[in-house]
């Protein structure tokens, strides 16, 4: 799957999910086409600067590995991709035809970062986690993924046991190897981390785009983190990512279900919100 081209692959969506299952993984090279990777890299390396000078930067190993969390409210280019049409179709697929944004954040490793902790993108769910998926990781390459470098490493076949990893286990990992520009979709039972990043001077940059079934709590509370000017001009696939949409017209919603439904599902009381008539009683 890996040698064919991004055009055929993205035209192939069934075959991506079909890796993704039975592999846990599935690399898709050359997807980012060369100028909205240069606007990816220039708009992450602004990020990753003015994060440290303002001094609001999250850093580990000391300094070497930067994350940039809740990516859709810093900068447009990251509305636009999450909402990635291909992306958004493999989503469908894995996720059984509707899912939600969970979080969106970047992980720069540089020389000296150390590995993160192996673990499940649903760990926070007590196993054993369902048969069906429950969430997915779009990861956009931003510079190649070498082993060297810090590419993410997994546990071949670790997201069939629907668990978590035993912490006090050494499991036998491999790198996920992929060119800048490559999107690799990560089943979201797959045991990973963050590589150590060996390299004299490479820098590892990456985006991680986690989607999840539409009633599990998110881990970036959107509703309430998101400025006012993103969400009015988000486009309704992007309103529904961030969780602005009801789901089955009875989870998310503000004062009681919308008059419409609550008409169509409770006929005779849909008096339901008209104030009752004051009595003299009352008074
Ligand atoms: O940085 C990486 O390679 C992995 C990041 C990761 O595992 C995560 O965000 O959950």
């Amino acid at each position: 799957m890996n040698s064919k081209t991004g055009q055929a692959m993205r035209n192939d969506i069934d075959r991506i999910v079909g890796e993704v299952e039975e592999s846990g993984v599935c690399v898709v090279p050359n997807f980012i086409p060369a100028d909205l990777l240069w606007r990816i890299r220039s708009d992450l390396d602004q990020l990753n600067d003015l994060e440290r000078q303002h001094g609001v930067a999250f850093l580990e190993s000391e300094g070497a590995n930067q994350r940039v969390f809740n990516l859709v409210n810093k900068g447009e280019v990251f509305e636009e991709i999450v909402q990635h049409p291909d992306v958004m179709a493999v989503m469908d697929k894995l996720l059984g035809g509707d899912f939600i944004l969970s979080g969106f954040s970047s992980n720069t490793t540089g020389p000296g970062g150390e590995e993160m902790t192996l673990h499940s993108d649903s760990g926070y769910v007590p196993p054993p986690h369902p048969e069906y998926l429950l969430s997915a990781n779009a990861v956009w390459m931003i510079d190649d993924f070498t082993e060297e470098n810090g590419g993410t490493r997994y546990v071949p076949g670790s997201h069939k046991l629907r668990t978590v990893p035993d912490s006090r286990r050494n499991y036998e990992t491999v790198p996920i190897i992929g060119e800048a520009g490559s999107v690799a979709f990560l089943h979201g039972y797959t045991w990973h981390k963050t590589g150590s990043n060996n390299s004299r001077d490479g820098q590892r940059r990456a985006l991680f785009a986690y989607y999840v079934r539409p009633f599990l709590r998110v881990q970036e509370n959107h509703i309430v983190s998101v400025r006012e000017e993103v969400w009015h001009r988000a486009s309704p696939a992007l309103r529904h990512l961030l969780g602005g949409d009801l789901w089955l017209n009875s989870i998310g919603f503000f004062d009681g279900p919308p008059k419409a439904y609550r008409e169509a599902a409770f006929p005779r009381r849909s008096g339901l919100g008209t104030p009752p008539k004051p009595t003299s009683q009352g008074k």
